[in-house]
């Protein structure tokens, strides 16, 4: 069965909830891993994987998600851990109220010792307040393109429709299919 590295249980659900929905079962690990500094996802995404690549013997992939707000030069980015469990959503909204943003995940599958990489963003605003209570993170400040509530007045059904998460995810689950490798899981 494939494994799903993370942490964070709203990670896990809308994973889940997604890859389920398309009979892919996954088995969660979770389990918090250090994150080396660089300036992209897709360079910690990789590099957190193969450092877990010598610990598990079976084919898993992991995730590692950022904000970047235009008005703060990319803010937090790479950081948006640190920043989320510092600084917060309030300090947020009062230096980036009305910006342009956009999250981006980068999935790391590793199957076989080999490494792939799929990755989804997804372009909105920072909103004026924090509004709703679903989702998690940075979701209550998060205002996606076309859309005008936040991400946290979204249900988990509603935020898979068009997240970063759910771009990624989509490329995974091809790439499994298309390679055959979902009959070896
Ligand atoms: P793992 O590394 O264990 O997977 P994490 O919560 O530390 O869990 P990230 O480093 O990828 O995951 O997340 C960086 C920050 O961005 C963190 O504070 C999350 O709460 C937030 N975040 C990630 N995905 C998000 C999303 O879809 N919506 C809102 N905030 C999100």
């Amino acid at each position: 069965m494939l494994s799903l590295v993370t942490s964070n249980e709203h990670k896990y659900k809308e994973i889940s909830t997604y890859l389920n929905s398309k009979n892919l079962e996954i088995n969660w690990l979770q389990r918090k891993y250090e994150e080396i500094q660089a300036d992209d996802n897709d360079t910690i995404s990789l590099d957190s994987s193969k450092k877990l690549a010598n610990k598990i013997n079976a084919p898993f992939f992991l995730e590692d998600t950022g904000l970047y707000i235009t008005n703060l030069a990319g803010f937090p980015g790479p950081y948006s851990s640190y920043v989320q469990s510092t600084i917060g959503n309030e300090n947020i909204l009062k230096m980036a109220s009305g910006s342009k943003a956009y999250f981006k995940t980068v999935i790391t599958l590793c199957w076989k010792k080999n490494f792939y990489q799929f990755s989804g963003t997804l372009n909105g605003k920072i909103s004026s307040a924090i509004s709703g209570n679903l989702g998690f993170g940075y979701d209550p400040i998060f205002i996606p393109d076309n859309s005008n509530k936040t991400m946290g007045e979204m249900t988990t059904v509603e935020k898979n429709k068009i997240s970063h998460r759910f771009i990624a995810l989509e490329k995974l689950y091809l790439f499994i299919v298309e390679n055959r490798i979902k009959n070896n899981l």
